[in-house]
């Protein structure tokens, strides 16, 4: 049968240039639908490097915050560098407090951002302060950059009245900001992506904002295990949008490390394979951070297309308030890497050699934060919830539909019976606006 399809395809052949034709299907130097060159080697490729070498790692500052040789620093004077150490710094200082305040009971969860302050922070301040951000959850430092206040942060994860994300309705760390152009984070991973890749076509379809504004999307070398991932780059690849997407690989997706969530060379190798352009950059590095983020932004903008940033860090952290990480990795190891590669410290020392920075500026912060934070808490503990009618309130636009109505009646009813009568429920009652007056109506 094969030697009678060759046989056909030689004849074929021969027919085509009696005619005249220079060329056949067989002899042309690609197929029609691709333009991948004809080799006659068998030539099976496991790297997108064309050796097989890993994809290198982008860096500025070496390990004591020293610029390599060679490499540019971004363009920033005193002031900037001191903004961008003093919020790498209130990161850790909120995530202390806040972490302890949920083990003492009084907020329900919490995620910290240990180590990973330099991709958070030096992402941030490389995108337009109008650019629109879906986080992951672990992008805090995102919205403190852009002026979300700590108030604000403390509202958020208590739930209080003056929770400006979602009126005490989401999980603490889910944080939302329309003024801020920071989109709601939600629990399951990954949806964001190609929400992302939706965000990022509707700016490319507003001539208002049309080469001017990128989504960001950030997400965890984890989330990419997920369908949404490759939906979201399909979606990004094909249907060109400038969104930037930046994964966070911090070695970790709770319990399990990054080297059984992949085979492969890490989450840039995927890049190049949707047709986008990527860099591998080095997370504990401001400086190779903003500089990967600043261009790969001028090429979402130029292009229109997508780009990806996958930036190498370290969860120094456990993964939540929930989880345990010396359960599944040394104490040994979480302690070296603070110390060695400690994305604060490179930093610093790099000010301190350009004589922005000492000893005594770093006492007054530290002094200065630790305040702010501890004054933003007792404000935040001493507020109430919003009024407890807001439970069924922003579900739907428009007229409120039958089952909301409902819900809230019996809920209403409920609490006329048992409100005051019943301790658990007196007591929580009480923590809400109006003791939960607009319900019951007394
Ligand atoms: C669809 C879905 N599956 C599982 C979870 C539970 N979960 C929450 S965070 C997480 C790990 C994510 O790891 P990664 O994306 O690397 O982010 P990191 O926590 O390291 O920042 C998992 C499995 C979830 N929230 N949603
Ligand atoms: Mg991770």
């Amino acid at each position: 049968m094969i030697r009678t399809l060759i046989a056909a395809r030689r004849t074929a052949g021969n027919v085509l240039l009696r005619r005249g034709f220079s060329t056949t299907r067989s002899t042309r130097d690609n197929l029609p639908t691709t333009n991948s060159p004809i080799v006659n080697r068998l030539n099976f490729i496991n790297s997108v490097t064309g050796s097989s070498s890993q994809i290198p790692t982008y860096r500025v500052l070496d390990g004591v915050g020293k610029p390599i040789e060679g490499a540019e620093l971004p363009e920033i004077d005193k002031a900037f560098a001191i903004r961008l150490y003093e919020k790498m710094m209130l990161l850790p200082a909120m995530d202390n407090v806040l972490y302890n305040i949920q083990r003492q009971g009084k907020i329900s969860f919490y995620m910290t951002s240990h180590g990973e302050e330099a991709t958070i922070i030096g992402s941030a301040a490389s995108l337009a302060s109008d650019d629109e951000i879906l986080g992951q959850y672990r992008e805090m430092g995102a919205l403190l950059w852009r002026g979300f206040t700590i108030d604000e942060a403390m509202a958020q994860c208590f739930g209080n009245e003056d929770d400006t994300s979602g009126k005490g309705r989401q999980m603490p760390v889910h944080f939302g900001s329309p003024k801020y152009h920071f989109h709601t984070i939600s629990s399951p991973l990954s949806t964001q992506i190609p929400q992302a890749a939706g965000v990022g076509y509707a700016l490319k379809r507003d001539p208002q904002r049309r080469s001017k504004n990128v989504a960001a999307c950030f997400f965890g070398e984890g989330a990419a295990s997920e369908g949404d991932f490759h939906a979201g780059f399909m979606l990004a690849s094909t249907i060109p949008s400038p969104t930037l997407y930046i994964c966070r690989n911090n070695g970790f997706a709770i319990s399990t490390p990054s080297t059984e969530q992949y085979y492969g060379d890490g989450i840039a190798a995927r890049g190049p394979g949707y047709g986008i352009d990527t860099i591998r950059v080095d997370g504990n590095d401001i400086f190779a951070v903003m500089n990967a983020v600043t261009e790969a932004r001028k090429r979402c903008l130029e292009q229109g297309r997508a780009v990806l940033v996958e930036a190498m860090t370290y969860r120094v952290g456990h993964h939540s308030t929930s989880d345990d990480s010396f359960a599944y990795r040394a104490r040994a190891e979480v302690e070296d890497r603070k110390r060695i590669d400690n994305p604060i410290t490179r930093f610093r020392l790099f000010m301190e050699s350009q004589g922005w920075w000492n000893e005594e500026a770093e006492t007054e912060l530290k002094a200065r934060i630790r305040a702010d934070v501890m004054a933003a808490f007792k404000r935040a503990e001493a507020l109430k919830r919003c009024e407890l009618g807001e439970l069924f309130t922003d579900v739907y636009g428009g007229e409120e539909p039958w089952n909301i109505k409902e819900q809230r009646e019996e809920l209403s009813g409920l609490l006329k019976k048992y409100g005051q009568v019943w301790e658990p429920w007196r007591n929580e009652l009480s923590k809400y606006k109006n003791n939960g007056r607009d319900l019951t109506g007394s």
